[in-house]
């Protein structure tokens, strides 16, 4: 919930940031166990060090997915109609996009939908060189909310593609209206390509997360050099440090960003204590088994077909029909 005033804190000066930034980041500071959504992580910088992410060995996901993709495009591809649409939710740089593609020589069109404009942007310009005719379009929204697709659209067979696990960064509540928020949007009909990371031995989980190159350390630091550079310099980066752990009972890698000492930041004239050792829940990242899965889809009106994994079950692509 956004603290009572939080608009009036934004200053002239202030007026012509992003408001929802502020307002959530003064919000999630405000909490007993400080938070900040991580949908925000994704500025061009955070866009950036997320690829670098994708391509480090300890992160086993991008290599493990593009690899199911790779092998099944073509059967995913199936039931994607000449003329028909193709949905993108947080699209990023659209790689894994490619190999659908391929498959998809009289696509209608397809429409990335993400937070990021500097990923939205990158990617267009990139599909434009490589799929000439295809007809691209970039939606910068959330989608967590409705997100309003071009009119012509409205009666076209749509095909969502949602890969990366992003679903594994919302709560399984979140999850669950997040599928229904996606089934009203492919409306009428509609058909859904999921990539779900599953569940493992923890060790891989956590080398995932802490890479040792600490890039996600980066990424993560990132979220408060945002806020320094778009709110107004408030943290002193060297003061925090990551950390990713797996909570075992809710099945999902934490990520926080932990103070190093007691200190106070303030941010559009508010202060913020930390103590030393204090948090900031930036991330969780859930893990599916697979009828855990199928069940989560189940009861947003999905129903589960098909399913591809890799052969060590590392992760897995679903295809999910509308009820
Ligand atoms: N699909 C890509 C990128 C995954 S990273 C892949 O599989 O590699 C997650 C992407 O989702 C980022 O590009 C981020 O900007 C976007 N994203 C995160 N939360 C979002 C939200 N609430 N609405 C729209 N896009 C979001
Ligand atoms: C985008 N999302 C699925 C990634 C994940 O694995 O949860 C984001 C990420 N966070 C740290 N590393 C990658």
């Amino acid at each position: 919930m956004l603290i009572p005033n939080a608009r009036e804190l934004l200053s002239e000066r202030f007026a012509l940031l992003d408001e929802e930034f502020a307002g959530a980041v003064i919000d999630g500071l405000s909490r007993p166990q400080k938070s900040l959504p991580c949908r925000f992580f994704y500025d061009a910088c955070g866009s950036a060090l997320f690829e670098e992410i994708t391509r480090l060995p300890e992160y086993y996901p991008t290599r493990t997915e593009t690899a199911i993709l790779a092998a099944n495009a073509a059967h995913m591809a199936e039931g994607i109609p000449d003329g028909g649409v193709l949905v993108e939710f947080g699209s990023g740089s659209s790689l894994k996009t490619e190999i659908l593609l391929d498959e998809l020589p009289h696509l209608g069109a397809y429409v990335s939908i993400d937070v990021s404009p500097s990923a939205l942007a990158d990617a267009k310009q990139r599909l434009a060189a490589r799929f000439p005719g295809l007809d691209v379009r970039p939606t910068l929204g959330n989608f967590v909310r409705p997100v309003a697709l071009p009119a012509e659209f409205a009666l076209r067979h749509k095909t969502g593609f949602f890969p990366g696990s992003t679903i594994g960064n919302q709560t399984p509540v979140e999850a669950q209206r997040l599928l229904r928020n996606f089934r009203a949007m492919l409306s009428p009909g509609g058909r859904l390509i999921i990539g779900v990371d599953l569940k493992k031995d923890v060790r891989t989980l956590l080398l995932a997360y802490n890479d040792a190159a600490g890039v996600t350390a980066a990424f993560n630091l990132n979220l408060l050099a945002r806020i320094n550079r778009e709110i107004g310099p408030a943290f002193d980066l060297d003061a925090f440090r990551h950390e990713a752990i797996y909570n075992s009972r809710d099945g999902r890698i934490e990520m926080y960003l932990v103070s190093r000492k007691v200190q106070d930041v303030t941010l559009l004239g508010r202060r913020f204590h930390f103590a030393d050792g204090e948090t900031i829940h930036t991330e969780n990242s859930y893990k599916y088994s697979l009828r855990q899965f199928r069940d989560l889809a189940r009861s947003a009106d999905w129903l589960p077909q098909r399913v591809w994994t890799d052969s060590d079950q590392l992760f897995s692509v679903h295809e999910l029909i509308s009820a």
